[in-house]
């Protein structure tokens, strides 16, 4: 694909169109900007890319600036708009960033997809990797664009590549040299409009493989282990059984490897993470790190020395007994009904946010059985509400402080207040990260008040 003096059209300008941008800039393409906030509202981005740009359209997509351009570069977030369908009839190539990193990238590609747990995964495999001296780096949907990678890679290089669904969507000859796929639950229904095309797009990953390339699937999971059959590399799967013909599997309370020969790799009584969910994301990451050539023992010791991510059912802090968890990335009923199973205690839940047309009546048994009292929160409140009166006592809050207080007041010394809301953080914040944050403020200011009064 010829860049230079060619005309790139860059739709959508966040973090992956400024990193899109830069990348044609240094190719030598001009370039056409056009997104649909406001030049004010762009602010910093608008500033920076005005004057280098021959056109920067904002506050919508208008044909016009399809004229001179010679291929477009479309976001991930951004749904299937009128422009793209009239840039195909003119024949121009629409690409998606990741489509057009992969072009140019040297090195290898792990891909890691899911519904949940992929920003967990990848970064614990980035860190297997690197403590095995492999020059591994994060990309992709955890923050940083595979693009920007893109102008100064080596073949030596592994990217690990967390790849969302909207990312997969749009791919044409991307390949991973290694893919892995966790697991799939329903969410981005809104953006995909059904599940059926939310598997489909996950499924992409696998099916552009090569004959060269290796799927690491989740044996247990029956829609994520289907897509073995469209592989067209070798497969390896992972799996919490021990019969599953797995190449890494659980027997009793052991992790072994089975690539050959049977080979111990640790008890899952070691892994620092909380929860089912993440014995499955540190089995996938041990077993990439295995087919990189790296030892049991070394895998051992950086899966014993991974802190987890923040906003990850990640332990706030104890006030009076009461233990504050914050699991603000759970933005889906999935990740939420992982979270609640997470805990043996009984547990005060804050949910809601905004509803990704998410089917909260999936958590109705695990809220029976485990949660004593919810406390509702943002758009979704009216919805979840519906679905939970006459199974829990609920109670409503305007912000987080007072769902803190509340949640706070609700529990008992041994309980848990867990932050797991099933939904996005859009309708009150910028992102989960802030969510979290707040989350983690009023908590500590909570304590801070408690330690006061004593
Ligand atoms: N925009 C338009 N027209 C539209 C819609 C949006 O121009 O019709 C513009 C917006 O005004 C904005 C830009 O597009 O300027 C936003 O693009 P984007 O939504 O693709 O967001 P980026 O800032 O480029 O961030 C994206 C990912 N965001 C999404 O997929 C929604 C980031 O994942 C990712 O970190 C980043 O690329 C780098 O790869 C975030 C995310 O929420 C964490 N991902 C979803 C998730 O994890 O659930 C998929």
């Amino acid at each position: 694909m010829e860049l230079k003096d060619r005309t790139g059209l860059v739709v959508g300008m966040g973090k992956t169109g400024e990193a899109v941008c830069e990348f044609l800039f240094r190719s030598g393409s001009r370039l056409i900007i056009s997104d649909s906030r406001t030049a004010a509202v762009l602010g910093e981005s608008y500033e920076r890319w005005k004057d280098r740009a021959l056109f920067f359209e904002t506050g919508g997509h208008s044909e016009q600036v399809l004229s001179e351009a010679d291929f477009v570069i479309i976001s991930p977030g951004i749904p299937l708009i009128p422009l793209f369908d009239a840039a195909h009839k003119r024949g121009l190539p629409v690409l998606s960033e990741i489509e057009l990193a992969s072009r140019f990238l040297r090195g290898r590609i792990i891909g890691i997809t899911g519904s949940n747990g992929k920003s967990t995964t990848a970064t614990l495999t980035q860190k297997i990797l690197k403590d095995g001296g492999v020059r591994a780096h994060l990309a992709g949907n955890i923050g940083t664009p595979l693009i920007s990678f893109a102008l100064d890679s080596r073949e030596e290089d592994v990217f690990v590549t967390e790849l969302s669904s909207f990312q997969l969507n749009n791919i044409d000859r991307f390949k991973a040299s290694v893919a892995v796929f966790l697991n799939i639950t329903p969410d981005h229904i809104d953006w995909h409009r059904n599940f059926a095309s939310y598997l489909d797009a996950k499924k992409n990953l696998i099916r552009n493989q090569d004959r060269t390339g290796i799927a690491v699937l989740n044996r247990d999971d029956p829609l994520v282990w289907e897509s073995a059959g469209e592989a067209k590399g070798t497969v390896h799967s992972f799996s919490r059984r021990p019969d599953a013909n797995a190449s890494l599997f659980l027997r009793g309370k052991d992790i072994l490897f089975s690539l050959g020969q049977e080979e111990f790799l640790m008890p899952v009584g070691d892994i620092p993470l909380l929860g089912e969910h993440n014995l499955e994301n540190v089995m996938a990451a041990a077993l990439v790190g295995r087919l990189f050539g790296l030892s049991p023992a070394g895998i051992r010791t950086s899966i014993q020395t991974f802190d987890g991510l923040e906003h990850r059912l990640k332990k706030v802090t104890e006030i009076e007994g009461i233990a504050f968890y914050n699991d603000s990335k759970a933005t889906n009923v999935d990740a939420a009904l992982k979270a609640i199973r997470s805990f043996g205690q009984k547990i005060v839940l804050i949910l809601g946010g905004r509803d990704k047309a998410g089917d909260f009546t999936q958590l109705t048994g695990d809220i029976r059985k485990r949660v004593k009292a919810v406390v509702l929160m943002g758009e979704a409140s009216e919805t979840i509400r519906n679905v939970l009166t006459g199974i829990v006592p609920l109670q409503q809050a305007v912000d987080m402080k007072e769902a803190v207080l509340l949640a706070h007041a609700s529990a008992s010394s041994g309980d848990v207040v867990l932050l797991a809301p099933a939904c996005t953080s859009w309708d009150m914040y910028n992102n989960f990260e802030e969510r979290g944050e707040d989350f983690k403020q009023q908590v500590f200011s909570l304590g801070r008040d408690k330690e006061g009064r004593k």
